[in-house]
This record gives C-alpha cells, sequence and structure tokens, in this order.
C-alpha cells in the first residue's frame, strides 16, 4: 500500500487520513489523547506539550483545579500555546482492557466530544492522532472503525462550522490500517 493521502466527502466535509506528525498541523484544533490528569505524558501528549509549551499545561491546570479530573470519554479546549494549531482540544481514551469494559462506547465518546467542542467554538478544521492505540492498548484495527464511524456519523447528521477532519496517523502501520478501514465503515 502507498502513502498517498486518502479523501472522502462527507455531507461537504472534507475527511481525510494522512501520515505525519500531529504537533505540525496548522488545523484551527489538534485532538491530544491525554490522562485524566491533563498535566502531559508521554507519546503524543507528550510531543503536543513540549511543542506547544508552558501555555497549554497552564490552562490544564486551571481546568482541573474548576473541575477535577477529566474522565475518559470527554473533552476540554485550551489554547494552541506555541503550536500552528490555535487549539488542543484535550480528550481521554479508554485503557483497553479486553473489549468489554465499555471502551467502544468511551472511545466513540471521546471522537463525538472532541467534534462536538470543535463545533461549539466554531472551529473550521480539526486533526486527530490515532486516541488510545498506544499506551492505552487498544487494538488499532477496532480503534479505526470506531474512529472513522463516529466522526462520519457525526458529520452526517448534522451541519456544523467544521470543514475538514485529518487522522494524522504517526506510524505505516497504523496509517495503513485506518486507510484500509475507511473502505470498511463507508463501503466503498
Ligand atoms: N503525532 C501523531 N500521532 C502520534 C504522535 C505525534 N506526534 N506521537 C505519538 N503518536 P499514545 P494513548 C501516536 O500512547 O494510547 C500518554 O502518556 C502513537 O504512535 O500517545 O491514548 C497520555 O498522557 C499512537 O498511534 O496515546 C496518556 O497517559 C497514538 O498516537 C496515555 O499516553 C496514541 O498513542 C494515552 O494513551
Amino acid at each position: 500500500m502507498g502513502n498517498s493521502p486518502v479523501q472522502i466527502k462527507v455531507n461537504g466535509t472534507r475527511l481525510s487520513i494522512i501520515q505525519g506528525d500531529i504537533t505540525r498541523q496548522a488545523t484551527d484544533a489538534i485532538v491530544n489523547a491525554a490522562n485524566s490528569g491533563l498535566m502531559g505524558g508521554g507519546g503524543v501528549d507528550g510531543a503536543i506539550h513540549r511543542a506547544g509549551g508552558p501555555a497549554i499545561l497552564e490552562e490544564c491546570k486551571q481546568i482541573v483545579a474548576r473541575q477535577g479530573r477529566l474522565p475518559a470519554g470527554k473533552a476540554v479546549i485550551t489554547t494552541g500555546g506555541n503550536l500552528p494549531a490555535k487549539h488542543v482540544i484535550h480528550t481521554v481514551g479508554p485503557i483497553w482492557h479486553g473489549g468489554d469494559k465499555g471502551e467502544a462506547e468511551l472511545l466513540r465518546s471521546a471522537y463525538r466530544e472532541s467534534l462536538g467542542l470543535a463545533a461549539e467554538n466554531n472551529l473550521t478544521s480539526v486533526s486527530f492522532p490515532s486516541i488510545s492505540t498506544g499506551a492505552y492498548g487498544y487494538p488499532v484495527e477496532q480503534a479505526a472503525k470506531v474512529a472513522l464511524s463516529t466522526a462520519i456519523t457525526f458529520l452526517r447528521e448534522k451541519v456544523t462550522s467544521i470543514k475538514e477532519v485529518v487522522f494524522v496517523l504517526f506510524d505505516l502501520r497504523t496509517y495503513e490500517t485506518y486507510s484500509a478501514a475507511i473502505h470498511e465503515v463507508t463501503g466503498e
């Protein structure tokens, strides 16, 4: 399989799948696969805080002071700090415990809440990483179907400010898995 970007149109919104580093995306928002403490971590979370600088952590601390830890499936928005993206939407995916502990519903919720927050803030473009498939151990094949079907359902159900959704996959295997899953999900 090649490395050319995959794109579809859903209800006027472009949805694309690319391989790359999400910290370099100049969409209105990038989504962070955070943990409930919102204090940074490894993986994409670490990369976003490193590239975005201390302003992001400062806002995360204020959010946690105000509302407590962020449960899995929920999302909050902060500045993008020094990132090319104006905002970071922090969401918490589920930790994989075998698949019968509500993981799929929590993962769906993480994508849905992130898109909802982007729409509430009138954003036009948002980039996602592959939430939960790193440290949290969610199998990529299953996560890809949940991620793409949730985004497509959200975009089909209502017209919002969002005109572009980009899945930015870091490694080739994840990129290829999402590219294959989109055909399955759309039936095209
Ligand atoms: N751009 C895009 N994707 C990336 C990047 C990047 N710069 N860096 C890594 N990935 P993970 P999780 C991919 O572990 O499974 C953190 O410590 C990575 O290859 O970042 O939701 C948090 O603080 C993988 O495909 O997130 C939490 O404690 C995907 O991002 C915990 O890990 C997700 O991997 C969250 O675990």
